[in-house]
This record gives C-alpha cells, structure tokens and sequence, in this order.
C-alpha cells in the first residue's frame, strides 16, 4: 500500500461510536480520510456519506471493503456483526480497527484467532481505548518500573448516567466490564483466571430485567484481587475511576479531567456526560496510533489474542451472573504467534 497518500477508510456502523470515529478520520487524525460507510441502514448510511467528499454508502461491509479507494477498515458496528466483518477484511488482507467487544462470544473470537493465524501477520487491532489514555498509560508505566513491588489488588469504578433502552444484563459485562478485564490483563501482564458477579440489592431506577449495580470479583494467575463496580444507571455522569493496591504505595486515578472551580465556599469540578467525553483524548491517540501503523506496514496495540482473552473472562463473567456463583476462565495456551 503506498505509504505517500492518505490511508482510505471504511468505516462499518455508523451508530454512535462509528459517526463519532468517522468525525474523527475526517477532522482530527491525519493520514487517513473517510472512503466508504457501512450500514444496514442505507438512509443513516448514505445521509452521513453525503457530508465526506469521495465518500460511498454501502449497506455490506463486503462490498465497501472491494473498493479500489478502501485501503483499512474501522469496524464500528455492534458486536454480534463483528465476526462477518472480520473475515470478509482478512480474506482480502486488509488492516482493521475493531471496536470492543472482538467478539460477544469466545468461540467466535477463536475463528478470528484462527482466521489471522493462517494469514500468517497480524492485521487486527481492537478498540481497547483505554490503553491510550493518558491517566491509565502513566499508570501502567508506575506499575512497570516496579517501584512500588507487586501489585497486590485493584478497585475499579465504572459509572454510566444511563444505558440505552436496549442494553442487557449480560450487555453489563460483555460491553461494559469488558474494558477492566483488558486493563487488568494489560496492567498487571497476566491473565484473569476466574470470576464471581455479585449483586447487590437493585437501584430503583434500574430498568426492568437488570440488575443494577453488580459488583465483579477478578481473580488473577498471581493470586492479585480485582475489583469492578458496574453501575449502569447512576444518574449523574459518566465515571471510572481505578486504584492500583501495591506492597509499597497505592496509585490511584480518578476525576482530575478538567479545571477545578473554587467559590462560594465551595470546590468542584464537572462530570462527563459519556465516554466520547471521557475518552475523547484515548480515542484520538488510538485512531491515530493505528493510521500511523498501518502506514508503515504493521499492525500493533491490543491484539486479536486480547479480544479473545477478554471475551473468555466476559463467558465466565455472564455465567457467574446468571448463575450466583464463582466460574473459572476457560482459555486456550497462547499462540506463539501472539507472544
Ligand atoms: C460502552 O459501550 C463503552 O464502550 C464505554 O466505554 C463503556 O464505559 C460503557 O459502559 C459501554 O456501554
């Protein structure tokens, strides 16, 4: 792929997530412009194509991807539609960034292990932003250098104001607590060997059918404990927080995102309203991050090892839900093609 012009690309899903990523190729990473939308809404699809100069409506993620001007793919669309997506780009040997989760399911993740494997190069990155963010980089850095010893334990708060009416229970862990699973494996380096869902008591305001909060219990290959509070329906904005536990000091990341107002006898400061917000920055750096690599020929960041990895913790996950009690990761060996 010529390396001089912009990196063509086609956005699948043109939801919340896809339009505000394809906001971003146009208007805020360089390298790269918008060639192609996908979505089975043809209307939404073809609506947001007309705004991009040289940009196509397609209602198939297979038909954009055979355009002479698609050079990568962002897969922005929801989960269960992931796994066709993946292979129709491997099979033309195309470079993906697929938003979390890879897959719902662990087994449709080990068809897009194997997939890639027998392609012999990576080509997939998947969307875990919050390896880009600034706050959990530099704490994965302090870990790293080993300073404070091991660590011993980590408390992760994850807030949403409200989940769209169509989010499910198991949606909890497979959309939401899915991003703790990949930073836990990512900060700590190991893998999540076990999980247990607790609930507690529901909020009123939690919609019928869910349990709201819940309240996840990760164990790890070192024998560290892993806390997540998932509240999908807290009212006031939208928050996550973690505290790294290590033998010689604890490391903590929280609300500091913006300017801190004193008055009136008063200190505060304000609350996203969504992970856009939030993570604004961290998708930034991903995006860019993966157009750069793609550029020059290499696929890096969070692999498709990663997306599997997590979706078997999400298996274990949603069972122990279901069922009330603590369930055991069931992983395969990691391939040496992914050490
Ligand atoms: C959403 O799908 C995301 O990926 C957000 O990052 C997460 O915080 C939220 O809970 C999910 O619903």
């Amino acid at each position: 792929m010529p390396s001089q012009r912009a990196l063509g690309v086609a956005v699948v899903g043109t939801g919340k997530m896809g339009a505000d990523h394809v906001r971003r190729l146009q208007r805020v990473v360089s390298g790269a412009r918008v060639t192609a939308v996908v979505d089975i809404e043809t209307e939404r699809a073809k609506t947001l194509a007309d705004t991009i100069e040289g940009c196509a409506a397609y209602s198939e993620p297979a038909a954009a991807m055979a355009a002479e001007n698609v050079d990568a793919v962002l897969v922005a669309s929801p989960g269960p539609a992931h796994e066709a997506a993946l292979l129709d780009a491997l099979g033309r040997d195309l470079p993906v960034l697929c938003e979390k989760p890879l897959t719902p399911d662990a087994a449709a993740a080990l068809r897009i292990l194997d997939a890639e494997q027998k392609l012999g190069h990576r080509r997939i990155q998947v969307g875990f932003m919050r390896r880009y963010d600034t706050e959990y980089m530099k704490l994965k850095q302090l870990l790293d250098r080993g300073e404070l010893g091991r660590t011993l334990m980590l408390h992760h708060r994850h807030r949403n104001p409200a989940m769209p009416p169509w989010f499910t229970e198991e949606m909890l862990i497979n959309d939401s607590v899915v991003h703790e699973m990949d930073v836990t494996r990512w900060l700590l380096d190991q893998e999540i060997t076990a999980v247990t869902v607790h609930k507690p008591a529901p909020s009123s305001y939690a919609p019928e059918g869910m349990s709201d909060p819940q309240f996840v219990l990760l164990e790890t290959e070192s024998g560290a404990l892993v806390d997540v509070e998932i509240f999908g329906h807290c009212g006031y904005g939208y928050q996550v927080q973690a505290e790294a536990v290590c033998e010689r000091g604890t490391v903590r990341i929280d609300d500091e995102h913006g300017p801190r107002l004193t008055a009136d006898g008063r200190w505060g400061g304000r609350v996203a309203p969504d992970y856009l917000e939030r993570f604004a920055d961290a998708y930034d750096r991903e995006v860019q991050a993966w157009v750069d690599a793609t550029r020059r020929g290499e696929t890096t960041g969070p692999s498709v090892w990663d997306g599997y990895a997590s979706a078997a913790v999400c298996e274990a996950g949603v069972r122990s839900q279901r069922e009330g009690r603590r369930v055991e990761v069931d992983l395969i060996e990691r391939p040496a093609f992914y050490q």
